[in-house]
This record gives structure tokens, C-alpha cells and sequence, in this order.
């Protein structure tokens, strides 16, 4: 029986789209900017059922690209080459909350929000957030590694995750769903499948740490007058608080004119104009007192000119308007030129600095767009096409991203930060690695997928591509 029927008898209507039309949600990113065209798309209910279909396509030389809430933002599953597509939408079953050993285990295809209220129903908290939280699921930021707004206080997902359950490309399961905190009997395999872009194998379920509920949450929008005041500002902020800064987000001017310009109910928070501002928020009972003697401090030392704090729920929410609207409007000035490096905290602000001047260089009818988690050091240096013509935007994305990778390698840096790697990075990825390190990677998606069927392609180059090379 061909791959088609055996997985559509295996999966029911419920369980299996081959229809063109059902397909195109999943064969396109959320951008719209990449397309690929699946065979079709696999959505097992069970992690049984999930085998099967990894089992039928492994015997039918068929690649698997899997998908979760489909919102990253490097084209790491889309489908390329009429591979299966297999989603993991209906693999939502939150498995257990326990309070008492401060975790949660969650099927990978939970969507982030429902897992943040699965941790607050019994009191505890689940720290991970970021714009995309209502789609993106737990599969998926396990895969990417992801990071968001508040990192800087609880790390990124890798920081997050206790243990995994994952299918390898030859359907085995590997039950990794450790709750210990401690455990060094051989290598941490988890790591090896978190950021691993689904190249390696497909995640399941994860065991993820909580942690006591925020209290009290304090949060001020600042005018500052440069990135080195406002990474100064940092170091000021996590002294005074005893480091209970949560969040340390950074945007500049143009997207504060962009997100009040183009998204609905954004007021400006400040009344004069600042060309960086700063989205700060401390949690601690007395969050408010420490946050004004931290503003305090960096203003006497002038590293802020201006401060809002949030007297009610309500301004914070309209802080966070700004900061996520931005990204909502981007593409209300046209085409995106989108980069998610990370430097060393002391090199921030000469990244920014010479970011922002090879993009005026190169396009000065465009609007360099910089925000980001600059607690983290890690900087999305955004470029709107607005008065460029679109031929020549596109035509110089390239040469201005190998630019702009360049200025973050040359302080140290990296490409990405939190979004991976993905199709569209790929190539820059394997000609900025060192060989050795590459070589490694190489060998172990050699050794976990001998084939090349777990999402081919993406992080690496096929492997044909690599053999040739090597
Ligand atoms: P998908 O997009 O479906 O997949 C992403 C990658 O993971 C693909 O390579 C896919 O093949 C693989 N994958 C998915 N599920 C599995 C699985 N179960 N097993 C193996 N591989 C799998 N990211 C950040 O880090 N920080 C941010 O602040 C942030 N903000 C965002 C804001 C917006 C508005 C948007 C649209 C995106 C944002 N992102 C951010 C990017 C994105 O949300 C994350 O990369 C997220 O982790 C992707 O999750 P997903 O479920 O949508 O995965
Ligand atoms: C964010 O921090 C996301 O909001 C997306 O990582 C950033 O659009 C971007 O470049
Ligand atoms: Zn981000």
C-alpha cells in the first residue's frame, strides 16, 4: 500500500490532510516570505500513533519536516522537496503539574499560553514569554532554544527543561523525561535535541521547571539617550535591586514612531522625544521602591533622561503594546530585512553603533529598526525597506546581512541568538563555523539520522551537500 494510504488509515480524516488547499496554512511561515510544497500533512493524536508515521516514512525514504505552532522566523518547518509535513497540534496533553516538585511535563504540541495557565491554576509560574506565546508550542521552543522577554532573570528554554521524551528517526522512543534536578550518569542527551531545529529527532514532551509566582511586578518606560547609557543603566538597575530586574527590553525611536503610528490604543508613554528607550521591570514585594531607587541612581549618573513608571496594570499592558507592536507593524513599512544577533554585554553598544551605520550606509531611504533583550546582549537589528525601492532592498539583503554578521563576529558574537538557524540562515551558519565544530555536528546527525530524513536541509546543508564537501 503506498505512504499516503498507510498514513491516512493509520490517522483518519481527523489526523491526515493531503488536499492541497488544507495543506497551504502549513506549507507557508508566518511571514508569508517562505513556501515549500508537503506530500502531506501528519497530525498524530498519541506519541504511538506519532511513531507510526516516523516508522511508515523511514520505510518509504520519505523526510519528515515537523511543525508546531509554525511561528519561528527562519523557515525551519516549512516543507522542502514534497517531504510529509508532521504537525504536532493534536499532541497537546498536559501529562502532569506538580506543585510539589515545582515542574510540569507537557505534550510538545501545548501552546506556550496554555502552559503558563497550567503553572498559575496551582500557584506557580512558568517564566518563559514572548510575543508569539499564544501559538508557539512546547516542541518548538524546546527545538529553537528559545528566549524572549524575560531571560535575562530566568535563562532561555535550555535553562527550562528537566527532561525530554523524543521519537529518533528510526521511530525507537527515548524516554528522557527526568524531573531530577541533579543527575551527571553520562552525557545530558537532552541537550543534544534542544536547538536542534528538529534535525535530530522529533520532541514529544518535556519536563520543564516552574517557579514561585511573580510578585508584585514593577515596570517603567525610559528615554535614554544612547545604548551605552542604557546598557549602564543595566549594570545600575541589578545592583540597586539586588537583581530582581525581570525584564530589560530596548527599542529605538523609529519603533516607538512606527508602533504609535500604525498599531491601535498605543499611546507614547513620555512626553519629549529620546532616541533609545528602555522597557524595565523589577519583581519583588517591595518591586516599586527599588525600581524608583534604581531610576534614581541612573538618572543622577544621567543615563536616563526620562522615566514612566506604571501606576496600574493597565500603562504596564500599554508598555507592552509598544514593545510587541513593533513587530506586528514592521511589515506596514514594507519589506523586512531581519537579524537576531547577540554580542558580549560590553560590546552592545558598538554593535548598535556600527550596525546602524552600515545600514544608512548602504540603504539610506530605509528605517533601521533596533530592539531586543539587551540584558542578554542580544540585539534584533531590523532594517524597514520604506523609501526603497523593493528591487533594490532585495537585491542588497545578502551583502548588508553578511554586514551586519560580520560586525557581530568581529565583537565576539553570534547570528543567532534565539531564532536558530533554520533554511534561511543555513549557509551562513556552515561558512562562519569552525570546521571542527562543524565536523562534530556533522557526525552526530550522521549518527542519530543515517539517512538525512529528520527535517534536511535546515541547520545543515543536505547531506549529499556535506559528503561532497567533506
Ligand atoms: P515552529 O515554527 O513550528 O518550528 C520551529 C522549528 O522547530 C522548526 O525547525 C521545526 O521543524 C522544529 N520543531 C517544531 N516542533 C518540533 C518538535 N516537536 N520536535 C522537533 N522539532 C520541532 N522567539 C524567541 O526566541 N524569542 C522571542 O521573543 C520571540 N518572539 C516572537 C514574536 C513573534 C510575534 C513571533 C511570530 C515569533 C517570535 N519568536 C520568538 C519566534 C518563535 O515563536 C520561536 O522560535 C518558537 O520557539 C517557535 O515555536 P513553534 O511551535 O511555532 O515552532
Ligand atoms: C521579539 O523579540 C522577537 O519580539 C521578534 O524575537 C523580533 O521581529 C523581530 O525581529
Ligand atoms: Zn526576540
Amino acid at each position: 500500500m503506498a505512504l499516503l494510504e498507510r498514513l491516512r488509515d493509520l490517522l483518519g480524516p481527523s489526523g491526515f490532510v493531503a488536499d492541497g488547499e488544507d495543506r497551504a496554512p502549513f506549507e507557508r511561515d508566518w511571514t508569508g516570505v517562505y513556501r515549500g510544497e508537503a506530500l502531506a500533512v501528519a497530525m498524530p493524536s498519541a506519541v504511538d500513533e506519532l511513531r507510526a508515521v516516523v516508522r511508515l516514512a523511514a520505510e518509504a525514504g520519505i523526510a519528515i519536516v515537523p511543525q508546531g505552532g509554525n511561528t519561528g522566523m527562519c523557515a525551519g518547518a516549512v516543507p522542502r522537496e514534497r517531504s510529509l509535513l508532521l504537525s504536532t497540534k493534536r499532541l497537546d496533553a498536559i501529562r502532569s503539574v506538580d506543585p510539589r516538585d515545582w515542574s510540569v511535563t507537557a505534550e510538545a504540541g501545548v501552546v506556550l499560553a496554555d502552559l503558563q495557565a497550567a503553572a498559575q491554576s496551582v500557584d506557580r509560574f512558568f517564566p518563559l514569554r514572548l510575543g508569539s506565546e499564544g501559538s508557539a508550542t512546547i516542541g518548538g521552543l524546546v527545538s529553537t532554544n528559545a528566549g524572549g522577554t524575560r531571560a535575562v532573570r530566568y535563562g532561555v528554554m535550555r535553562d527550562l527543561v528537566l527532561g525530554l521524551e523524543v521519537v529518533l528517526p528510526d521511530g525507537r522512543l527515548w524516554n528522557g523525561l527526568s524531573r531530577l534536578r541533579k543527575d551527571v550518569t553520562g552525557y545530558d542527551l537532552r541537550h543534544l535535541f534542544i536547538g536542534a531545529e528538529g534535525t535530530l529527532g522529533i520532541v514529544t514532551a518535556a519536563t520543564l521547571r516552574l517557579y514561585p509566582a511573580e510578585p508584585a511586578i514593577a515596570s517603567a518606560f525610559c528615554g535614554v539617550p544612547s545604548v551605552a547609557s542604557a546598557m549602564e543603566f543595566l549594570d545600575i538597575a541589578r545592583q540597586k535591586s539586588c537583581d530582581a530586574i525581570v525584564t530589560f527590553e530596548i527599542m529605538s525611536k523609529p519603533c516607538i514612531d512606527l508602533a504609535a503610528a500604525h498599531v491601535d490604543g498605543v499611546r507614547r508613554p513620555l512626553a519629549g522625544e529620546h532616541r533609545w528607550h528602555v522597557l524595565v521591570e523589577i519583581a519583588a514585594h517591595d518591586g516599586a521602591a527599588r525600581l524608583e531607587s534604581c531610576l534614581v541612581g541612573a538618572m543622577e549618573r544621567g543615563v536616563v533622561a526620562d522615566a514612566v513608571i506604571a501606576q496600574s496594570l493597565a500603562d504596564a499592558a500599554g508598555f507592552w503594546r509598544i514593545r510587541e507592536g513593533v513587530v506586528e507593524a514592521q511589515p506596514r513599512l514594507g519589506l523586512s530585512i531581519k537579524h537576531d544577533v547577540s554580542v558580549p554585554l560590553d560590546a552592545v553598544a558598538a554593535f548598535c553603533e556600527r550596525a546602524e551605520a552600515e545600514m544608512r550606509r548602504r540603504l539610506p531611504a530605509s528605517i533601521p529598526l533596533f530592539l531586543g533583550h539587551c540584558g542578554d546582549g542580544n540585539i534584533h537589528a531590523n532594517l524597514a525597506q520604506a523609501r526603497t525601492p523593493a528591487d533594490i532592498f532585495t537585491a542588497s539583503t545578502a551583502r548588508l546581512t553578511a554586514a551586519i554578521h560580520d560586525i557581530a563576529e568581529a565583537l565576539g558574537g553570534s547570528i543567532s541568538a534565539e531564532h536558530g538557524i533554520g533554511f534561511k540562515k543555513r549557509d551562513e551558519f556552515l561558512a562562519r563555523t569552525d570546521p571542527v565544530e562543524f565536523d562534530l555536528m556533522s557526525r552526530i546527525k550522521r549518527a542519530l539520522d543515517p539517512a538525512d530524513k529528520m527535517n534536511p536541509g535546515v541547520l545543515m546543508p543536505p547531506m549529499q551537500q556535506r559528503e561532497a564537501a567533506e
